[in-house]
């Protein structure tokens, strides 16, 4: 049987972050995605390229969660970018009624495009109403800040913020450091209650990384569905998003995109016909 995955989340209409990271990344573990959409991010090239979230009503959101959830049972879902309160409210309800073996919350509030989202109300509502619904949530650094309620500026804040996040529900915590902290490596924090673990590779320095951190999610849920425990689908998710990143590439003036086959070697599996001729 293949591993059936949903994902709730954004869609980003540069092909970059959102459904589309998802989506793609469900592909190359060989899982089986599809899609709710909650709202889609435009860029106007006339003004700076400045992100706007172009909302859908949450009608139409219940008639996607309802034309997915009454099929057969869904192996992971994750969520990504929700952008109101009273939507976190609605889908956290809604999953709170289904039976789904593995959630993944990817609480996403801060990013290019969530400028002028209410942070602290999101991060409630995301606390009330996700976190204690997942088997894993991925906050960013930022992210983890505003749920935490702290200021991370070391690894060891990394843990504390960690710690504080799991007492808010969530079975599994994965603070994604990124490339911001100092020092020559990319440090992840992975807290499951009992132990925590320091995830670390090389620091790539790139710009192209948009939709690293969906990528990163999408890639622990679908390792989720493939039956891998949450530390093990983390580290391989980790591989997985670092040559992403490795081979991100641009895009536009003010985007470069994470290249989600990269891991794959996608140009090596697809020497078929004319390409080999
Ligand atoms: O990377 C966060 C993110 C998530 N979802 C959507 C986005 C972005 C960032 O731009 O556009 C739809």
């Amino acid at each position: 049987m293949i591993p059936k995955v949903l994902t709730i989340a954004g869609s980003d209409a540069s092909g970059g972050a959102g459904q589309l990271a998802d989506l793609k990344t469900f592909q190359e573990y060989g899982v089986f995605g599809s899609v709710v959409l909650t709202c889609i991010v435009t860029m106007d090239p006339d003004n700076n390229w400045a992100p706007a979230i172009n909302s859908i009503d949450i009608e139409l959101i219940d008639q996607q969660l309802k034309t997915n959830l009454a099929g057969t049972p869904f192996d992971a879902v994750k969520t990504g970018m929700i952008d109101s309160v009273e939507k976190i409210q609605f889908i956290g309800k809604v999953l709170s009624q289904q039976d789904i073996p593995n959630i993944v919350v990817d609480p996403v509030m801060v990013c290019k495009a969530s400028q002028g989202m209410e942070l602290e109300d999101m991060a409630q509502a995301m606390i009330q109403n996700l976190l204690p619904l997942a088997t894993v949530t991925t906050p960013n650094l930022v992210e983890a800040e505003v749920l935490a309620e702290m200021s991370i500026n070391s690894v060891d804040d990394m843990v504390q913020a960690a710690k504080i996040i799991h007492s808010f529900g969530p079975k599994n915590v994965v603070i994604k450091g990124g490339n911001r902290l100092e020092g020559n490596t990319a440090v992840d924090v992975f807290y499951d209650g009992e132990t925590v673990h320091i995830l670390e590779n090389d620091k790539l320095t790139t710009n192209n990384n948009h939709g690293a951190g969906c990528t990163f999610a999408a890639a622990i849920t679908a390792g989720l569905a493939k039956g891998y425990d949450p530390l093990t689908a983390t580290k391989l998710a980790k591989n997985f998003v670092y040559e992403a990143i490795r081979h991100g590439f641009h895009v536009n003036p003010t985007t470069g995109h994470t290249w989600t086959g990269a891991y794959n070697t996608a140009q090596n599996r697809m020497k078929v016909g004319k390409m080999n001729a």
